[in-house]
């Protein structure tokens, strides 16, 4: 059985469904600190748990008898860095509470880290796996110092961590909340809704993107990997396309070519922007665990779309 935290996320909302279409809905347990009218509550097991609750997410966890424990309970890079303690308290406190329910519970262990885990001082152009990791975001102090407590717990108690590096991750289920890349997201909604968008992101901002389905494949994959084969643990860089904004208005436009972009820029989520790598290097994962993407800019956008539309008309 999975326990799955932060499961009404951006991440969690679809990762939980495809768990359960991939291993038995009854075998994937969605927990999150709220309740909504959703599949992932109403499709299957779900548990209102605080992940900031050591003795709620131990219980739980026992109550299912799970041997897998996904932990994607935190909050993003724009968030964090508007209430940094609070950040802290809920990414480093959830993370060790999570971490010490596997080492005590033996489960396998997986929670995200992000580009966010790098600085200015790193290489900004196709970033190594191994590399200088200084951010100067609280949200990459919770990644950075998630990735070191996560290879922590596997070197010293033998748990079977495991972590990628997300880029920004693109979705039309569950719309992201405080990420410096949601314009990515936001920018689809505006062009279907109101065929225009005013970005916050600066032009030629370039930062590591991906569609959700392929940030979905890369979890499972990863979990799923021959563990003698991992030279890395946590967390391995994973990127599927690099593009700045006047990219993605431009491939918008060959599906509305009405649509109109400007700029004004959040001089916040810009700088957070402006600290990250422009591109990353992901062949460790492609080395050591197959990891591969189906969607690139064009595919995308095309899926995004048709999905979006439909999506927005039913609700509508
Ligand atoms: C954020 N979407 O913007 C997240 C992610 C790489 C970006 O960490 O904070």
């Amino acid at each position: 059985k999975i326990v799955v935290t932060g499961a009404l996320g951006q991440i969690g909302s679809e990762l939980v469904t495809k768990l359960r279409d991939v291993y038995g809905t009854e075998n994937v347990v969605a927990t999150d600190i709220r309740k909504t009218e959703s599949d992932v509550v109403n499709a299957g097991p779900f548990e209102i748990v605080d992940v900031t609750d050591a003795k709620a997410m131990h219980d739980i966890t026992k109550k299912y008898d799970a041997d897998t424990l996904i932990h994607l309970a935190a909050l993003l890079s724009a968030t964090a860095e508007a209430k940094p303690l609070l950040a802290w308290n809920l990414n480093m406190g959830g993370l060790v509470n999570a971490l010490e329910v596997a080492r005590e519970l033996r489960c396998q262990f997986f929670t995200p880290s992000s580009i966010g885990a790098f600085g200015p001082s790193t290489p900004k152009d196709n970033t190594p796996q191994d590399t200088i990791q200084r951010p100067t975001t609280m949200y990459g102090v919770n990644k950075v110092a998630g990735e070191l407590l996560c290879d922590y717990y596997n070197q010293k108690f033998g748990v079977d961590t495991r972590g990628l590096r997300f880029p920004g991750l693109i979705s039309y289920v569950a719309p992201p909340g405080g990420g410096t890349t949601d314009y990515a997201v936001e920018i689809y909604y505006e062009a279907l809704k109101n065929g225009r968008y005013s970005s916050y992101i600066a032009a030629g901002t370039y930062m590591d993107m991906m569609y959700m389905p392929d940030a979905l494949h890369a979890i499972i994959d990863l979990m799923e990997a021959d563990e003698s084969k991992l030279k890395h643990r946590n967390a391995f860089n994973v990127t599927a396309m690099s593009f700045e904004p006047g990219e993605i208005a431009t491939e918008i436009k060959k599906h509305i070519p009405d649509f109109t972009m400007d700029y004004n820029v959040d001089p916040i989520r810009q700088a957070i922007a402006d600290s990250w790598p422009n591109s990353i290097d992901a062949t460790a994962a492609k080395e050591e665990w197959g990891f591969k993407v189906q969607y690139d800019l064009e595919s995308m956008t095309k899926d995004m779309l048709e999905k979006l539309n439909v999506k927005l008309v039913k609700n509508s």
